[in-house]
């Protein structure tokens, strides 16, 4: 199960910075901001931490344009000096029109939504097309057989900011790392099983992992129907929140969304400092609270225990054991393996546009293997994963068993099981470890938000042949888990948990790894020169 998680973290990354939308002259807003120079630098949003509402706030008043936001000046200022960090491959080269368009925009119209004219980062297993109708495919991600976690054959060894060469983790490694420290607004990442909740774990973010079906995955590369889904790495539960509630709904294009409960939450509405007052929160301790089985640091559970406090101080009964019926059979089970990955011949057939040259899973493979400087880095031992998904035919008896016996113990005598024996309305614990497994197979959401930080003294273990895991500083999260569907209530609780312990900017990135670059000599040229 270990390996096998590593393998599906891996999968890895990018970003896009795709801002959206469309048109005219930015003369009339650029002019307004400069009239607000003697804002001075001090009244500009900080772009380590800033939200979407405080740029939009500035956006409105026109203090800075969309123009102006564009991070590529500390995308380049990260990329050029100090760290590999490794978190961008490509920046998306008409984002400056667009942003020129959304900017003009606004000016007429007013904002579309709380994303209007906001950069976001894109997994680069999430295939774009241009605005220009320029079809643009994100490089196929990698989840071959035993890679380290945040490394691609395009992108290299992506690294976290609170720790040199520290894991990301993944596999949307990129969009976390640059959550962290601010090379974008926002950013989207993928889960099949961990690849937005160990990101957001490992880097100090939130992180939400919808339930399969709510958010659309037309044009992601697919490792399981079942399992994959896409959703925000942000610096806070607000921001993600917006995100969420512009990315679900129902997708033609995808037909599990075509089963999700409608409206569409405001998600926003959710953010209630409160929520957590007379709630239940269970804490399944049996297997997943066990260091021997998930490998954790103990500080992991020293840390999480004060959540739990914590959880208790903000008005909320915590229901201490309450176990998954199903919790020692996950573990020891091989049944999400098999549901993999089958689906890639015919991701490669509905691409509108492929400029790779490789056009189906045995090309890939082929590629691979002719390609060892680009494909196979140090420790590289196989391909296993993929190997295995083209010896099959895909939809037998064994997958479709397998798929019955996951949903069976991830929700029926998993999830599902202990919010109805305890009463429940919530699940805690810490992120790392098993406690995505549960939530994969079940197709269920997880809520991620910061817990604390690996001490000074914590022993740094190797974790891939260039990276570090734990290490002083890194991060660590807190994971609330829920029946499907229950993202409102989810993000409540990782709100009002959030909002009372301020973990985030207890420890900041290493000072290496944060650009200097702000949105003062962006608007007013390099380094206030004007
Ligand atoms: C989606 O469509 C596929 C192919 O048409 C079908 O096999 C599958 O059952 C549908 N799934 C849902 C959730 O409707
Ligand atoms: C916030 O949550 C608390 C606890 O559930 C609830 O009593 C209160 O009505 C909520 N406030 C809002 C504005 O929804
Ligand atoms: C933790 O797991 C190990 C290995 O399965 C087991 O021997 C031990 O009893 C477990 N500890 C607790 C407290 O359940
Ligand atoms: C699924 O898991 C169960 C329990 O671990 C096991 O008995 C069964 O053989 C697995 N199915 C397959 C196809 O490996
Ligand atoms: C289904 O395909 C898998 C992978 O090739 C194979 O191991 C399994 O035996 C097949 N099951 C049946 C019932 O043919
Ligand atoms: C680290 O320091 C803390 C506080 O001084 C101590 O309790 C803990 O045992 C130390 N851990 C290690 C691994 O030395
Ligand atoms: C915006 C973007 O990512 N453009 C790239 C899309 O892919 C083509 C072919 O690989 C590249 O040439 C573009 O730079």
């Amino acid at each position: 199960m270990k390996s096998f998680s590593a393998v599906v973290l891996l999968y890895i990354f990018t970003v896009i910075c795709s801002i959206k939308v469309a048109c005219a002259s930015t003369k009339s807003t650029q002019s307004t901001s400069r009239q607000n120079k003697l804002l001075g630098r001090a009244a500009l949003p900080d772009l380590y931490e800033t939200s979407v509402a405080e740029l939009q706030d500035g956006l409105d008043t026109g203090d800075f344009t969309s123009v102006d936001l564009a991070y590529f000046a500390r995308i380049q200022e990260v990329n050029l000096r100090g760290p590999q960090l490794r978190a961008l491959i490509e920046t998306n080269p008409s984002a400056l029109q667009q942003a020129v368009a959304l900017d003009a925009e606004r000016l007429v119209y007013g904002k579309r939504s709380m994303l209007h004219g906001i950069p976001v980062l894109v997994k680069d297993n999430i295939g774009t097309i241009a605005s220009e109708g320029k079809a643009n495919l994100s490089e196929f991600a990698h989840f071959r057989g035993n890679l380290a976690s945040g490394w691609s054959g395009r992108g290299g060894q992506c690294t976290n900011a609170y720790f040199p060469h520290a894991d990301p983790c993944g596999s949307s490694a990129g969009s976390g790392v640059a959550a962290s420290i601010g090379l974008a607004a926002v950013t989207l990442g993928t889960e099949t099983d961990g690849s937005i909740t160990c990101p957001a774990d490992h880097n100090n973010v939130v992180g939400i992992k919808p339930t399969v079906g709510l958010t659309s995955r037309a044009g992601v590369i697919p490792i399981s129907e079942h399992q994959d889904t896409v959703g925000p790495l942000t610096r806070s539960i607000a921001d993600a929140a917006i995100v969420l509630s512009v990315i679900a709904g129902p997708d033609v294009n995808d037909n599990f969304t075509l089963a999700q409960p409608l409206p569409v939450p405001e998600y926003a509405l959710a953010l209630n400092k409160t929520a957590l007052s007379g709630k239940r929160i269970g804490v399944p301790r049996s297997v997943f609270l066990n260091d021997t089985i998930t490998g954790n640091d103990p500080y992991v559970n020293f840390i999480f225990e004060e959540a739990l406090s914590i959880i208790r101080s903000l008005g909320a009964t915590v229901v201490d054991p309450a176990d998954l019926p199903s919790a020692e059979a996950i573990v020891s089970s091989n049944n999400e393996t098999i549901v993999l990955d089958v689906q890639l011949d015919a991701y490669y057939a509905a691409l509108l546009e492929n400029p790779s040259g490789v056009r189906s899973l045995a090309e890939l493979i082929q590629f691979n293997n002719d390609n060892p400087s680009l494909e196979e880095p140090p420790r590289y031992t196989d391909q296993s994963i993929l190997i295995a998904s083209e010896a099959t035919s895909g939809f037998n008896s064994t997958y479709y068993a397998a798929l019955a016996f996951d949903k069976e113990m991830g929700a029926t005598q998993g999830i599902d099981a202990a919010l109805k024996a305890y009463d429940l309305d919530a699940l805690v614990l810490p992120a790392p470890g098993f406690t995505t497994v549960p939530a994969a197979i079940a197709g269920y959401p997880i809520v991620t938000v910061p817990l604390g930080f690996y001490p000074d003294n914590v022993t740094i273990g190797l974790a891939g042949p260039e990276t570090v895991y734990p290490a002083p500083g890194v991060p660590i999260g807190l994971s609330f888990l829920g029946t499907a569907f229950s993202e409102f209530e989810l993000i409540s609780y990782a709100y009002a948990y959030e909002q009372n312990t301020h973990t985030r900017l207890a420890r900041k990135a290493y000072p290496e790894a944060i650009p200097t670059v702000q949105l003062w000599d962006i608007i007013y040229g390099s380094y206030g020169d004007e």
